[in-house]
């Protein structure tokens, strides 16, 4: 696997699901196979569970990390050709990629969409840059439009939390006070589109994702009718995905304060199949879900992170076969 953005990178899901099963049994069954390999985990953002799950994998399987936070010591790299660097840009991502490549054999990227120009996130401008420049795998760590660890992550979770062969799966639109990029709804919706669930979306109107990613899944606008009879509730916030309205792209379409009865909370809950609660975290209490549904035992939180260990190591895995 030469690079991991997409559901089809990992091939067949069932196959990667029983692999995912037989990491969690045994995490260093693969020790050896990463032995004086480098990873290089290279964060533009913020981030506590994919900076030490993502690491945690890379020792399971033997490797070396490091990890550099750009905005923590490094110089400010541009991203852009073509500009006159004339501002507090010291380098320039295209210099910058050749010589991180050097010291390592697989890199992976947190590079947050900028939420300012839709077709410059919607290209995925920084990801293909390091695919194009550093001559190595490089793997999604959320990027501009994707969150693709966090999704097998979600999908291993439901697969061990499911009761029925085929549970219903509801993506929820929450509020929340900041514009927030689409990449883990969209990463979201198609891992699920490529599972063997029931799902569906609700969000208020404006807030449609891109069909890249939502396929042609239904969108339900009530928000208690689509948690009626659902198995998992997925809660998260995001912007406006600009589908229809470029201009619309990256914007908070309404006031939070008039949007709080999204808020997932026992109302909602009550109508849901003993429904098992979801989100990626990190999460702003009593603005997503509330106190007692994210504190219920019916809450996957905690084991939906934990299982963030999982999916890297497969991540992983898998590259390094690949070298
Ligand atoms: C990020 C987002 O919504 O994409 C990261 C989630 C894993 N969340 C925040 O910035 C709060
Ligand atoms: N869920 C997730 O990716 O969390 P971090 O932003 O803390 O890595």
């Amino acid at each position: 696997m030469k690079s991991f953005l997409n559901v089809q990178d990992l091939g067949d899901l069932k196959q990667a699901l029983a692999e995912a099963q037989e990491i969690k049994q045994d995490r260093f069954k693969y020790v050896e196979l990463g032995r004086n390999k480098t990873a290089l985990l290279v964060f533009f953002n913020n981030s506590l569970r994919t900076r030490l799950s993502t690491q945690k994998a890379a020792l399971n399987l033997g490797m070396n990390v490091i990890v550099l936070d750009v905005n923590a010591g490094a110089w400010k790299l541009e991203t852009e050709r073509g500009v006159i660097m004339d501002g507090d840009k010291s380098e320039h991502l295209l210099e910058a990629i050749p010589v991180m490549a050097s010291y390592c054999d697989v890199i992976g990227i947190r590079s947050f969409a900028g939420l300012t120009d839709r077709e410059y996130d919607y290209a995925e401008t920084v990801y293909n840059q390091f695919v194009k420049y550093s001559g190595k795998p490089i793997f999604a760590m959320e990027t501009a439009t994707v969150h693709p660890l966090q999704a097998f992550a979600d999908l291993i979770t439901i697969e061990e939390h499911k009761s029925t062969k085929r549970p219903k799966v509801v993506l929820t639109w929450a509020p929340h006070p900041k514009s927030l990029p689409q990449a883990v709804p969209n990463s979201f919706a198609e891992w699920m589109n490529a599972a063997d669930v029931d799902f569906v979306i609700t969000h208020p109107k404006g807030y449609e994702l891109d069909p890249k990613f939502a396929g042609n899944t239904k969108v339900e606008y009530d928000q208690m009718k689509a948690f009626e009879g659902a198995d998992f509730i997925y809660a998260k916030n995001w912007s406006c995905p600009g589908v229809t309205d470029p201009n619309q792209y990256g914007k908070i379409l309404h006031d939070y304060h008039d949007m709080l009865d999204w808020t997932v909370s026992q109302r909602q809950m009550a109508v849901t199949n003993n429904g098992k609660f979801m989100h990626c975290l990190p999460v702003r209490r009593n603005m997503i879900v509330t106190d007692d549904v994210i504190e219920a035992p019916t809450s996957l939180v905690i084991p939906e992170a934990a299982n963030r260990e999982i999916s890297a190591t497969v991540v992983l895995k898998r590259i390094l076969e690949s070298l």
